[in-house]
Formats: structure tokens, sequence, C-alpha cells
């Protein structure tokens, strides 16, 4: 049994960084435990061609120290993937923060031990570390699903995975490429790897709503604009739903909007790019009346880009309402669909029934193709702390707590599982949001429970059974005033067979949450039995 430790964290992502340097600064002995061989979660392991932000990098970065804000430069409004990487490691080089991280090892199991207050981590290695507190930094997306096809081992050709994509690149040149998924992941990828292969097949089972991101660099006058107040800009983001600048328009109504101006509002948010068209009515959310008018002008922005009308036809979404889905920010997208060299397969009307030797066979074709690209998605919200064998106070699991879904207390704990914190757990605004906010906010409460507990002498927190019933009634009765429940989302569980059906974030916004917590906070720790 390797020595006691305050807190244990797993994940070398935003969150399990920040996390450490939060311990370290409270002169609490910390050790993190990441299974990828460098630290930037996400960042780390998703290096599909394309790979970006879809919130503007200016806002998708730390906060928390100024030096670090005004010493980094982003080049691009949606910083591409080897950029948030070398972000990551500026921030762990610039923190020190190394030395804390044990890499290439898994958390597989978690056990509480009543007797000493604590957990007892279990390594992949074997070893044992106990900890008395553990901090979930295990990513929202970062397990991807068990997703597989009737003979995928058959064939002969190379598999990829855009969430495990190899660190040295693939060249596509002269090959033929089929993709399976249209999520954001391959939404991003498609217009890059068409670039260079002989011939991309896309197998869409589901469209999706993707914006244009008008990627390009970041004006000189909008980086002026935030370097001479960075903190304001970040406070105005930091009271907004989502936790980013998104021009919210609270009181404009679509359904009491007349045509033209609703039109001119659309086409300004649309030149705009990126998710600003997600905020232009109060009601697009909740009225589906309201949403359709929004879905109706994305549907017909759809037929301007691609050409051929049958093809459009196919990519505009029908089976949920707009931005029930994550929708994606794309750089060509659309367009990549009118070139000589792509094609696109509906897997509705002709299902894929096999892999073969050489390529996929669906009810009506044969396809051969060098190389197939999974962009298939995540086990999202539980995968990852589900995977891990966590056993509380009854010796009960997470995966178990959690049958019928996840039930959380803010998002934070779960009862009977004292001691052990999740960053952006089920139950709190997370992947609704920009992460790196939430994450902040997260990681600075988890900091301040923690240095509250060590300044009274208490040695273990819990969330309450009631307070987690409570607010887990409140995540079910906040999405089911929205349209979100409606679709078959990841947010729902829905894209992982077997999963409960339940809406695993909460819809009521970054800014409400944060108010939540801090009253929370001033009431004692209500909803929290502290010994
Ligand atoms: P992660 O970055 O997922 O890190 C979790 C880490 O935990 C991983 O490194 C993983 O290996 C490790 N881990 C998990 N389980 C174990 C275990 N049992 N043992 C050891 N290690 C373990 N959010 C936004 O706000 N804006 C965006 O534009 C955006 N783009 C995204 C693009 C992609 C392709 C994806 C997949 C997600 C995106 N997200 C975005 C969400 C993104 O996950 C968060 O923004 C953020 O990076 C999460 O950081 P994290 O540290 O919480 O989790
Ligand atoms: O995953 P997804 P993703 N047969 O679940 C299809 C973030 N992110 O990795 O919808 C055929 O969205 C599936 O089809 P269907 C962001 O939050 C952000 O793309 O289930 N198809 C779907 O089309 C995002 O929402 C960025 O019918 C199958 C696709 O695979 C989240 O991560 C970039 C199938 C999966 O799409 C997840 O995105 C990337 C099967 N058996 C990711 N199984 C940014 O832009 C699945 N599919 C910042």
């Amino acid at each position: 049994m390797t020595d006691r430790v305050d807190v244990l964290i797993v994940g070398a992502g935003f969150s399990g960084m920040y996390m450490a340097l939060k311990a370290r600064e409270q002169g609490l002995s910390h050790q993190v435990i990441e299974v990828g061989s460098g630290v930037g979660g996400t960042w780390y392991w998703n290096r599909y061609p394309g790979a970006r932000v879809d919130i503007q990098s200016l806002e998708y970065s730390f906060g928390f120290d100024e030096k670090l804000e005004q010493e980094w430069r982003w080049t691009e409004r949606y910083a591409p993937q080897p950029e948030l990487l070398a972000y990551a490691n500026h921030v762990a080089d610039r923190f020190a923060l190394r030395d804390a991280i044990r890499f290439n090892t898994r958390v597989t199991a978690a056990h509480w031990d009543a007797a000493a207050d604590g957990w007892n981590v279990t390594l992949d290695s074997g070893e044992v570390i106990p900890a008395r507190f553990v901090v979930l930094a295990t990513g929202c997306l970062s397990v991807p699903t068990d997703v597989t096809f009737a003979g995928l081992g058959d064939y002969q050709g190379t598999i990829y995975r855009t969430s495990r994509w190899p660190h040295d690149g693939v060249d596509f040149s002269g090959q033929r490429v089929g993709i399976i998924g249209t999520g954001s992941s391959a939404i991003q990828s498609i217009p890059i790897i068409a670039e260079t292969a002989a011939h991309l097949t896309v197998f869409q089972r589901t469209p999706n709503y993707s914006m244009p991101a008008h990627n390009g660099p970041i004006p000189e006058a909008d980086w002026q604009e935030w370097l001479a107040d960075p903190r304001a800009y970040r406070a105005r983001s930091r009271a907004t739903v989502g936790g980013f600048w998104n021009e919210a328009r609270e009181v404009a109504i679509a359904i009491h909007t007349p045509p033209d101006e609703i039109k001119a509002e659309l086409e300004r948010r649309w030149a705009w790019g990126g998710f600003r068209i997600l905020s232009g009515f109060a009601d697009q959310g909740i009225d589906p009346a309201a949403n359709k008018i929004i879905a109706d002008f994305v549907a017909a922005k759809i037929r301007e880009q691609v050409k051929d009308p049958k093809v459009a036809e196919l990519l505009t979404p029908k089976d949920h309402p707009f931005g029930t889905k994550r929708p994606c920010v794309d750089t060509g997208y659309y367009a990549t669909y009118n070139r000589d060299n792509v094609e696109l397969v509906d897997l509705r009307a002709d299902p894929l029934e096999t892999f073969t030797a050489t390529g996929i066979k669906t009810a009506n074709r044969s396809f051969d193709f060098d190389a197939v690209v999974l962009a298939t998605g995540f086990d999202a919200m539980t995968g990852a702390i589900e995977r891990i064998d966590i056993r509380g106070v009854d010796g009960e699991t997470i995966k178990e707590h959690w049958a019928a879904g996840p039930e959380t207390y803010l998002g934070l704990m779960v009862a009977g599982f004292p001691n052990l914190f999740m960053i952006t757990g089920p139950g709190s605004p997370s992947v609704l949001t920009n992460m790196i906010h939430s994450i902040e906010q997260h990681v600075e409460y988890v900091a301040s429970i923690i240095a509250d507990l060590n300044a009274n002498q208490a040695g273990r927190i819990e969330a309450t059974r009631e307070a987690e019933q409570l607010w887990t009634d409140h995540c079910d009765q906040t999405a089911a005033m929205t349209l979100l429940p409606q679709a078959n989302s990841w947010y729902m569980g829905a894209n992982v067979p077997g999963k409960p059906r339940r809406f695993m974030a909460y819809a009521g916004g970054l800014h409400t949450y944060t108010d939540i917590c801090n009253a929370v906070r001033d009431k004692g720790w209500e909803g929290f039995r502290i010994a």
C-alpha cells in the first residue's frame, strides 16, 4: 500500500490539472492518475483532421490567472486541436504540474474505507493508493461508445476512430475512405479528409444541424478589446446560460416577431457564425412553433450550400428540434457534398449490414475501402465514471446507484459516496456550456469545500439522499420545460443501447447554477452532511 494522499485526482485534462493546482495551493498532498501518456484529455485523444473548438478560443481558455491569459496567443477564432494541446502542455509546464501526474495508468477501482474515512484507489498496476478525497476529473466525453459492426473483424483495411486518432497523423492520399457518423467529429473531419482522399463515402444514419464557423485569424481589434479587460469579458460570459458571450436576447419572442425581422436577425447571426444563432429568440428552445422557424431557416441554408437537392434533403434533420442535439460548427461541411469525390449514403434507406474483407455491405450495395473512420461518439457523462468500480458506504457501486439514470447533488457528489467529487458531473450544466468556465467553477467550489472542512477539522462530507433526490427532480423538471428531451441525443443517453433515458446535464444555465451553488455554500453547505 502506497502512502495516503489528501487528494487523488483521476484525469489530467483541464479539470484534473486545475484541481491539482488548487490542491497544491492549499498545501494538500495530491496525486493525479491519467491513462493517456500526456495532459490535455479531450485534446490529447481527439487528433482527427479538422478537430477544433466550437466555442471561441478567447473564451475557451482558463481565466484563473491573468498572466497566463496575457502571455498566450490564440492564432484563430476557433483554435485547432494541436494548438489546444499545446495550450494544455503550456499550462502543465507553467504551473509545474507534471510531477504530480502519473501517466499511462488507469484507475480501475475506488472502495470506501469507513475506518479510515477515505478511499482505497486501485490502479491497473494493482497498486492501491489510499486517499482522503477522490476527485473524478474523468471527462464528459472521454470514453468512446462500444459500438461494433457485424464482420468488423474480417475487414482487411484500416479502421480509425476519431477519438483515438494516431499521434503521427494519417495520410489518406489516393485512398478510398468510408466514414460512419455525422456528429461534430465527422462534420469537422469530412471536409479535410475529402481534400486528400481519392474518394470519401459518408454513411449517415441521422443528419445534424451545422452552422458555419467563419473561422480565421482573430482580428487585432478583438484581441485588443479582450486584453484591455479580460476580467470584465469573462464576468460577462460567466453570467450567461452557456458560459460564453452569445448575444442572447432573452426578451425576443420569435412567434411574436414579424417574419422579415426574424430573417434579418437570423441572417446577422448566421453571418457572425457558430452558436450565435442559438440565442436570437428566447422561445426557440421551449416552443415547437418558434423552434420550427429557426429550423426552417437553417434548412434553407443547407439547400443554399448543397447543389443536389436530393442530397440537401438527406442532410436536413427531421427527427429533432433545432438545438436539442448539440449542433455542429463547421468549415465547409455542406459544400463538401458538391465535390465529385464525395458520396452520401443514407443508412435509414439502405442499412449497414456488415463489414466485409474489403469494405462495407449495405442492404443494397457493396463498397470497397482502404480505410474506414468511425466517428461514432461517446458514452457521455456517465461512461468514464461507471467504468471505474466505485463502491460507497454500503458497498453499492455508482453504476448500481445510477441504474435509472444518473442521480447526483449539484452534479458534484453522489449520496452514499462521501469525499468523492465529480468535476462537471451529470446534473451540472457541463456539456451545455463553455466547459472551461464550468470546470473552473466546479474546481474552485470543490477546493473551497475541502478548505472549509480542514478549517473546521471535519473529516468527511457527503450529499444527503434527500438533497440528491430534490436536485435530480429539479434537473428533470428543468429539462422538461425545454425541447431538449425530445431528441435521441447523447445528452439523453440515447446513443448507447440499454442506457437509461434521462437528460443528463442541468439545463437551467451556468449563471443560475453558480448562484445555487453559492447559496448552498452560504447556508453552511445545505444538503451536505459533514462530520
Ligand atoms: P477530459 O478532457 O475528457 O479529460 C479526462 C481525462 O481523464 C482523460 O485524459 C482521460 O484519459 C482520463 N481518464 C478517464 N478515466 C480515467 C481512468 N479511469 N483512469 C485514468 N484516467 C482516466 N467543450 C467546450 O466547451 N467547447 C468545445 O469547443 C469543445 N470541443 C470538444 C471537441 C471534442 C472533439 C470533444 C470530444 C469534446 C469537446 N468539448 C468541448 C468538451 C471537452 O471534453 C471539454 O471542453 C474539456 O476538454 C473537458 O476537460 P476534462 O478535463 O473535464 O475532461
Ligand atoms: O459523436 P456524436 P461526436 N451506425 O454522438 C453515428 C463534442 N464534440 O464524436 O445520430 C451508424 O455526436 C450517429 O448516428 P445517430 C460535442 O459535444 C465537439 O461526433 O446515432 N451510425 C452520429 O451521427 C459533440 O456533440 C466538437 O443516428 C452510427 C455519430 O455516429 C460530442 O463531442 C467536435 C452508429 C456520432 O455522433 C460528440 O460528437 C467533436 C451505428 N451503429 C465532438 N453509432 C466540436 O466541434 C453511432 N453512429 C467542438
